[in-house]
């Protein structure tokens, strides 16, 4: 089943970055009831960039908690910092997400057996320390290192979410059909399949209608393969979107209710 991560709760937007600020809970808990109501299955949790790590995985640990005290939903812990990510696996009821690890061989030895250890789900991005690469074959190179790495450190390919990454349409509209190709051919790499994942909103950064681009990327994207994203779960018509590709996709049964029941999982 299609996932949506609930990607609100980041430092990046300016209430969150506030509220982390003043260490109030109130804003945080809204957003995770929000998001849970609107159809999130995971929520993802990034405090926004803190140069220090210890108070980057003290405000992690805080993020966490606070959210898990009003919403049932497993957390994705996005960031950089490996003891940030520490710190919220620690402070995480339930299963968690790591999101995320690199193709860099130092980080996949890091992450790899953190995940395997806190029994994580975790992020694997498509990019290495040359940067995020160009085309489709460079990406899925990348993919392969990362699933064969995942599986030696004994991190099961239903835990391992393969991200191709996508890039703003406005700066790298070529970028847009490799990513879309990447997706199809990640699902082949391993039997059973890794899943994928993909930063939603990136795709229409800086753009003027960017909740025609979400939606028309997110249906062509689970077609490609795509099994879930971290986006804005408060678009109404966005995850209306998920909801009918999921069924047109056949991966969920279809019945007359199908975009209500979507948001009920
Ligand atoms: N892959 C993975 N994780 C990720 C990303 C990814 N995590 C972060 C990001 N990319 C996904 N989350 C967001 C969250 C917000 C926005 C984009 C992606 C966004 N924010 C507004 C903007 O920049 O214009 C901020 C608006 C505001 O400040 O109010 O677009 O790719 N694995």
């Amino acid at each position: 089943m299609f996932e949506v991560i609930g990607e609100r709760i980041n430092g990046l937007f300016k209430d969150i970055r506030e509220a982390i600020k003043d260490r109030d809970p109130k804003v945080i808990q809204e957003w995770a009831i929000k998001q849970a109501e609107g159809g999130a299955a995971w929520l993802d949790i990034n405090t926004g960039p803190i140069p220090n790590q210890e108070e980057q995985a003290e405000i992690m640990t805080w993020l966490v908690k606070t959210a898990q005290e009003v919403v049932d939903l497993p957390v994705a812990i996005d960031s950089t910092s490996v003891l940030a990510i520490e710190a919220g696996l620690q402070a995480a009821k339930g299963k968690a997400m790591i999101n995320s690890t690199t193709a860099e061989q130092s980080k996949m030895d890091v992450l790899f057996p953190l995940a395997a250890k806190y029994n994580a789900a975790i992020v694997a991005l498509a990019m290495n320390e040359k940067g995020v690469p160009k085309d489709c074959e460079s990406r899925v190179a990348l993919a392969m290192e990362l699933v064969a790495n995942a599986d030696a450190y004994g991190v099961p390919m239903q835990d391992l979410y393969i991200d191709p990454l996508i890039l703003p349409v406005n700066v790298a509209q070529d970028h847009v059909p490799e990513v879309l190709e990447a997706l199809r051919q990640v699902k082949l790499l391993a039997n059973p399949a890794p899943r994928t994942t993909i930063g939603l909103s990136n795709v229409s950064q800086k753009s003027p209608d960017r909740p025609l681009i979400n939606r028309t990327f997110l249906a062509m994207a689970m077609a490609a393969g795509l099994d879930s994203a971290i986006m804005d779960a408060n678009d109404d018509p966005l995850v209306d979107t998920a909801a009918t590709a999921a069924v047109l996709l056949n991966q969920s049964i279809y019945c007359d209710s199908y975009v209500k029941l979507f948001r009920q999982r």
